[in-house]
């Protein structure tokens, strides 16, 4: 037994989650947490709201709401819609919390200690009747390039170039509508990880186990241009974590906050603590601290391919930079994007299928299969809606819920609600089992390996493997010349479904507890080897009942009409 820490890229607050988001990061972390708690091993399993940033706060004013408010409204939507989804975090955290404060200030003061961090003074747009210096973000005027008169302060919406707030013509405040603005000197922090690129890049090099996407990622930027670049952890915004060196004001930075890229991953460690302020554990220091046992500790990240930088580079150097026993990340798993029916998704333009509807149309284990059977490792991947009919219809329904129904059907109507014994196995259920004893070592090594879409493809040979026996046995056929044979067949059987669902728990965790709940409501979870002794867990006379339909087939009209309904964008 091992411990295992792992955390999901914690998704802004900013909204809900679409379909690409959610297999990005969050799923398949859980599909991991669900195998490892199987196969008998220790997890924590954490994730959080983002909360800060200038997202955060323009989302807050465009629902006419407080910031605090509507982060809380939108953490709870977040955590319902997660729990919908079975994502089995051990705690769902905000980035927002008093810990998180507490460690970022705390992070922040011994970097300054160890002269990691530099001042730089920097002229930045001040407006004076709002009392502040505005983000790019917050000045909106004419595009110089094309004319389009509600360009941004970092970027024209309408030609995409990329803008410096000074080129806007007649610029003006997004709050106040202030034009009165004017260019003042400000300070601002700089974490200094130019300073640290050998420790970051040795670091790095050790980690020759990690997927190419993660590693050629951290190395671009290490060594694009100039090399690994200081990175400004300061922001002008009223929502945020103000800036303190530890428990001490920081001179010349009040008003100021810190970048919300600064703060987020610490909430990896905060929400230990949040954890265990919750009543949910009793020490989170084991998992987080190398000198109290987390040397043990295996720690896993998922994230998508756009956070890698922050993860591989960014925390890293907060990590490693504050000079204390921190546990770093032993293996990072990123992912490439999901496209949605010939485009992208997108949560600014709301196109796609977002978390609360895919949830309103199908349970999630409908989901949680396609996603995960086609998640995005190798190369972006798209969802159509074809392809997700023609999977669930196949995978689902034919295969495994067929699989289901026919075994318990047909033992029912000839030998009632109750495993029938029939003597001894014979040659075909050794020659199963051999099968599946190779099948399920397979099955686990490419989930060792977070091998998503290997691993799903070899759960459906597994599944496969149950049809074709039941096929060749022909249990219906042997009941007419050889009862005894056939109730050994049904036995068999019976015990499949049962190893069937323990294995494929992790990724349909609904439907596994259903066909669990078959069998009583205490059955043998233990994880199987595939080996004979998986087969004589259900003795005979133990009570079964047979299961409602586990999947129920999308039709032509159901899929024509979903295709229709998403196919605009979300208002
Ligand atoms: N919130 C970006 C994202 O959701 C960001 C991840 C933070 S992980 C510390 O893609
Ligand atoms: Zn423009």
């Amino acid at each position: 037994m091992a411990r295992h820490l792992i955390t999901s890229a914690i998704p802004y607050i900013n909204g809900i989650k679409h379909l690409g988001n959610l297999v990005g990061s969050q799923l398949p972390a859980d599909l991991y947490a669900r195998y490892l708690r199987g196969r008998g091993h220790e997890v924590l399993f954490l994730c959080a709201t983002d909360e800060h940033g200038t997202p955060a706060e323009l989302a807050a004013a465009k629902a006419g709401k407080p910031v605090r408010e509507y982060c809380a409204e939108m953490h709870a939507v977040q955590a319902d819609i997660a729990r919908g989804f079975r994502l089995s975090f051990d705690h769902f955290g905000r980035s927002s919390s008093p810990q998180n404060h507490r460690l970022t200030q705390h992070f922040a003061g011994r970097l300054a200690d160890a002269d990691l961090i530099r001042e730089v003074t920097e002229r930045q747009m001040y407006s004076p009747a709002d009392g502040r210096f505005l983000p790019d973000r917050y000045i909106e005027g004419t595009c110089p390039n094309c004319g389009f008169d509600s360009a941004r302060g970092d970027q024209c919406d309408n030609c995409t170039k990329q803008l410096d707030p000074v080129d806007l013509i007649n610029p003006h405040s997004t709050i106040s509508g202030s034009t009165d603005l004017e260019m003042r000197e400000t300070k601002h922090l700089y974490l200094r990880q130019s300073a640290m690129k050998d420790q970051l890049e040795a670091w790095i090099d050790s980690k020759t186990d990690w997927p190419v996407l993660t590693t050629s990622i951290a190395r671009k930027w290490l060594n694009d241009g100039d090399g690994l670049q200081d990175r400004g952890i300061t922001r002008d915004l009223d929502w945020g974590i103000p800036v303190r060196k530890g428990d001490a004001d920081w001179p010349g930075m009040e008003g100021k906050v810190f970048y919300v890229w600064f703060d987020a991953p610490i909430e990896y460690i905060a929400c230990a603590q949040e954890w265990v302020e919750a009543g949910k554990g009793d020490d989170w220091e084991r998992w987080w601290r190398t000198d109290k046992g987390a040397d043990d500790v295996s720690y896993t990240q998922f994230m998508g391919k756009d956070n890698v930088p922050f993860h591989t580079l960014g925390f890293p150097a907060t990590i490693i930079g504050s000079g204390e026993p921190w546990k770093l990340v032993d293996f990072i798993k990123s992912f490439n994007y999901l496209n949605y029916d010939g485009g992208q998704f997108s949560t600014s333009r709301g196109r796609g299928v977002f978390m609360d509807q895919a949830l309103d149309i199908l349970p999630a284990d409908y989901w949680r299969w396609w996603l995960l059977s086609h998640a995005p490792e190798s190369s972006d991947a798209e969802f159509t809606w074809e392809n997700f009919q023609a999977s669930v219809n196949k995978d689902l329904a034919d295969v495994l819920g067929n699989f289901v129904s026919r075994v318990t059907k047909f033992a029912r109507s000839r030998f009632g609600e109750a495993v029938p014994d029939g003597g001894a196995y014979g040659p075909q259920e050794e020659t199963l089992i051999a099968d599946l004893t190779k099948r399920i070592a397979t099955y686990q090594a490419h989930m060792d390996a977070m091998e998503v879409r290997k691993s799903a493809q070899e759960l459906r040979a597994i599944w496969v493997a149950g049809n074709e026996y039941l096929q060749t046995a022909a249990p219906w056929a042997a009941f007419k010349s050889d009862p005894d044979r056939a109730a050994a067949i049904v036995r068999l059987s019976l015990n499949l479904i049962r190893v069937y669902a323990i294995l494929s728990a992790p990724f349909i965790p609904d439907t596994a507890d259903t066909m669990l709940n078959a069998f009583g409501s205490a059955p043998d979870r233990r994880w199987p080897r595939g080996t004979p002794d998986d087969f004589t867990v259900l003795q005979p006379g133990d009570a079964f009942s047979v299961p409602e339909n586990l999947f129920a087939k999308i039709e032509d009209s159901q899929r024509a009409d979903w295709q229709e309904r998403f196919a605009g964008t979300r208002i």
